[in-house]
């Protein structure tokens, strides 16, 4: 960049040095000045949003301050960096979590009351950053958010779509999808980077040239480039000046417009054909663990990743003459196979923009990558069409090919693998419908680990959809347990725990140490903190109940227990088989005496998550939970003994309400289905019992707070593959038949349109097993009821839990990547010279 002649570095020092001050007069007239200045409003009238923006806009500015620090002394140092390659961050609102993480909650709090507005108005008024489906996005998320807070020389790279994770609206107990349009009033946490944008091409042909020395080299001659446009989200780490990275791409009409089309006249509609550019980043596909094959998802994947690796290898080149450090340097981490096309794509940048090589660029990029799979259903994962990969990405095509056809003699020669065995494990598989590419086999091959995100999970992959895998390079496999930031989830969500925790504890440093939490067990029997901690939750439940007051006009009953299950509609997730279990609450207390229900313990079922648009059963699902909603909170024998929420439009703000305010939650998934599930995780620290199967995190959550302060159920995973096989013949509990009887006879209305979901669980047809393992879920469920009962045990189990949670911290997992994949430490920040 060009340097101005006179640089006045004391001049430049002095001008900034006391403009971000964090008093709260300094703090009054940095937001007054953005009033002015940004918003262009009146200081004398702005309202709460114009508040929100302008207070935003004024810890932007605190938020830039570090950024650019913090990546001066990482340029300087130039230590080995990683990167979080994903095509989701499900963000959720940034206000609350960067006053919290850079320690200015307090004189914000003041500088804003000062001027008249309340803090928890102005923090309502920003919308979700929803780039994200569920789990897995949010996981990004998370890290990005550890990775922070300990000091990682850490990056995220992603998608900025226009239109983020859909609105659900539920009209009649029917799913609609709404747009979201996240961007409408602007998006103040993002810096847009016109300068920092890279051309990603498509189509075409590849062609070949003799070069001097006698090498082939290949040329990609594109059909149709779009430029890939820099916007950067600051991500403040807590109690740390140090604030990495997340970029997130937009695409836009490239420069070079094909004065062909213009010089034959056609100057208007070449215009309004480049604008289509901008629909690669428009949207968000909002499918969870089912795979589409859908062209524009392909240009998606490949853009971001392109558009990655070009700014990854620019900034490795700034600092170094050639390509052998690079692997001391880089780390990326593939988040799923989404963003597997990284691969070939820094083969192709290796080898034909900078000539390295086959042999030279494989060696860098094996030892670069590495990859994390989510989940072992056979639907969620990504298999391309070859023809498909081919048209849009020929060179990649041509190099994948390459990769397969040396990883096929690697498996001949050195291990002795020949014909079925050899299909098996190819990338390329032959199918009726053509050729595919088996995206994760592709991502195996090409990193050096792979990891599950639980330990039953990462388990379950070395002995099933990976076994051939493992078999030739167990050294590859990995497990890092997932965890969740505790400074969101908990923390922040739920203020009057934090200040009980920090009371008791004499610190706050479990902030920081989730693993001081197990010195709340030495409190766990203590009667008066027994009190004050069932105090913080019915704050906390009151939170939920005026959250449920807005929504539907209820008062909740404060004494009921509040039974939640939130997270997408899945068969796999068994919803279906909650709901069966309400149902069947309902019939009996439908047939009881007066005096029979003065021993019913109240219960309010809450349930929440969105279906993916294309999934009928998921959908129906839902309004199954509508249609038995209706029934039983409008059936006055039943009074306030239960009653059953569906939540609509689930997502991370509500989340932050729902889970301090739960009882009781539901990690119900047929096990050895759920990879890990990171709700579990938020429930458990905020004193939350679970109620679930010996399945993904569940069985760890399980060994830290102990079994007997969880409610378990089910079959274990190692005994679902025999009762597959023997479904048509097993006996069915008569309980389950009941409930289902309910259904099929119309006592909730729609009894067709629920058949399917009947059908689903019949017989053969179950393969999620809901029938067998539905006599122990009702046990579980009697259990829940019967503890309810004894207030101290309840409240015992439930400082237990949080005392136990101390594992599932992000913090840990991403402390565990660091050291075991990655190869990346903590630089510390100090103020560069
Ligand atoms: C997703 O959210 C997850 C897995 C996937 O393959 C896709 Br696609 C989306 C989830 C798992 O279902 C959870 O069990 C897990 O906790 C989460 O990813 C984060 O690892």
């Amino acid at each position: 960049a060009p340097q101005p002649d006179h640089l006045n570095r004391e001049l430049l020092y002095g001008l900034l040095d006391s403009y971000l001050k964090n008093d709260v007069v300094s703090i009054q007239e940095s937001i007054v000045h953005h009033v002015e200045f940004t918003l262009a409003r009146s200081r004398y009238k702005f309202d709460t949003r114009e508040a929100y923006f302008a207070a935003a806009h004024s810890l932007r500015d605190r938020l830039i301050e570090r950024w650019n620090d913090t990546q001066a002394w990482i340029k300087h140092k130039d230590p080995k960096r990683v990167y979080y390659l994903s095509m989701e961050f499900l963000m959720g609102r940034t206000f609350l979590n960067a006053l919290h993480n850079l320690g200015v909650m307090q004189p914000y709090q003041h500088a804003l009351s000062g001027l008249g507005y309340d803090m928890e108005k102005v923090q309502q008024a920003e919308r979700d950053a929803a780039l994200g489906n569920g789990g897995l996005g949010r996981l990004a998320s998370c890290f990005l958010d550890s990775m922070a807070t300990l000091n990682l020389p850490a990056w995220g790279y992603g998608i900025r779509y226009e239109y983020g994770m859909f609105r659900q609206v539920v009209s009649e107990g029917f799913q609609k999808e709404q747009p979201d349009y996240w961007l409408t009033f602007g998006y103040p946490w993002e810096i847009q980077r016109p300068h920092v944008a890279y051309p990603v091409k498509f189509y075409g042909h590849v062609s070949v040239h003799e070069s001097q020395d006698g090498r082939q080299n290949f040329v990609w001659n594109a059909g149709e480039e779009v430029t890939a446009v820099a916007y950067d989200n600051p991500i403040p780490g807590f109690k740390t000046p140090s604030t990495i990275n997340l970029r997130l791409w937009a695409a836009k009409p490239c420069q070079e417009f094909d004065l062909e089309a213009f010089n034959t006249g056609d100057y208007v509609s070449s215009i309004i054909d480049k604008q289509k550019a901008e629909t690669i980043t428009s949207v968000l596909y909002p499918d969870d663990k089912t795979f589409e094959g859908k062209e524009l998802r392909l240009k998606q994947q490949h853009f971001m990743v392109s558009a990655t690796l070009q700014d990854i290898v620019r900034r490795y080149k700034e600092q170094h003459e050639t390509f052998d450090a690079f692997p001391e340097k880089v780390a990326m981490q593939l988040n799923d196979t989404h963003p597997t096309l990284g691969i070939p794509e820094l083969m192709r940048i290796l080898m034909d923009e900078n000539h390295l090589g086959w042999t030279r660029s494989w060696e860098i990029t094996t030892k670069v990558f590495s990859f994390t799979n989510h989940t072992v259903l056979p639907e969620a994962l990504e298999q391309w069409p070859v023809s498909l990969v081919e048209k849009l990405l020929p060179r990649h095509m041509q190099i994948i090919y390459d990769i397969n056809w040396r990883f096929v003699q690697e498996l001949e020669q050195n291990h002795g693998i020949s014909g079925d065995k050899l299909g098996s494990m190819s990338i390329i598989l032959d199918t009726e419908y053509g050729k595919m590419v088996r995206m994760a086999y592709l991502a195996l091959v090409a990193s050096h680990t792979v990891n599950g995100v639980a330990a039953i999970h990462s388990k379950l992959i070395k002995e099933t959809i990976f076994k051939e895998f493992h078999d030739i390079w167990p050294e590859k496999f990995q497990n890092k347990t997932n965890g969740v930031t505790q400074r969101r989830w908990l923390a922040q969500c739920n203020p009057p725990l934090n200040r009980l925790i920090t009371e008791t504890l004499g610190t706050e440093a479990w902030i920081t140490h989730l693993d001081l939490l197990k010195g709340l067990a030495a409190h766990a029997e203590d009667e008066t903190f027994q009190q004050k901690w069932a105090e913080v939750k019915v704050e906390a439940k009151a939170k939920l109940a005026s959250l449920l007051k807005d929504l539907t006009g209820d008062d909740l009953n404060m004494d009921a227990i509040f039974d939640v299950q939130v997270k997408r509609i899945h068969e796999y997730k068994r919803q279906f088989m909650n709901i069966l279990s309400v149902a069947l609450r309902y019939d009996r207390i439908k047939s009881m005496t007066e005096k029979e229900k003065e021993e019913v313990v109240p219960r309010v079922v809450i349930i929440g998550g969105k279906a993916a648009p294309g999934y009928d059963m998921a959908k129906r699902i839902i309004k199954l939970i509508s249609a038995v909603s209706e029934t039983v909170n409008n059936d006055p024998d039943v009074g306030d003994l239960l009653k059953v929420y569906f939540v609509p439009d689930y997502n991370v703000s509500l989340a932050e309400v729902i889970v301090p305010g739960s009882d009781l939650n539901q990690q119900i998934s047929t096990a050895g289905t759920e990879a890990s599930g990171t709700s579990n995780m938020k429930f458990a620290m905020n004193g939350s019992l679970i109620i679930g199967t010996m399945d993904g995190a569940n069985v760890e959550i399980a060994e830290e707070i102990g079994e007997e302060n969880m409610f378990i159920f089910g079959v274990g995973a190692q005994e679902v593959p025999a009762l597959r096989s023997q479904r048509e013949y097993l006996q069915v509990d008569p309980q389950f038949q009941h409930a289902v009887n309910l259904i099929q006879n119309g006592h909730f209305g729609w009894a067709d349109y629920f058949s399917p979901l009947i059908e689903s669980i019949t017989g053969s047809r179950d393969w999620y097993l809901l029938a067998n393992d539905f006599e122990s879920y009702l046990d579980a469920q009697e259990r829940v009821d019967q503890e309810w009962r004894d207030k101290a045990s309840w409240t015992r189990k439930s400082i237990l839990s949080t005392a136990g949670s101390g594992k599932f911290s992000s913090d840990r997992t991403i402390h565990e990547y660091a050291e075991d994949i990655w190869g990346v430490e903590p630089l510390p920040p100090t103020i560069p010279e």
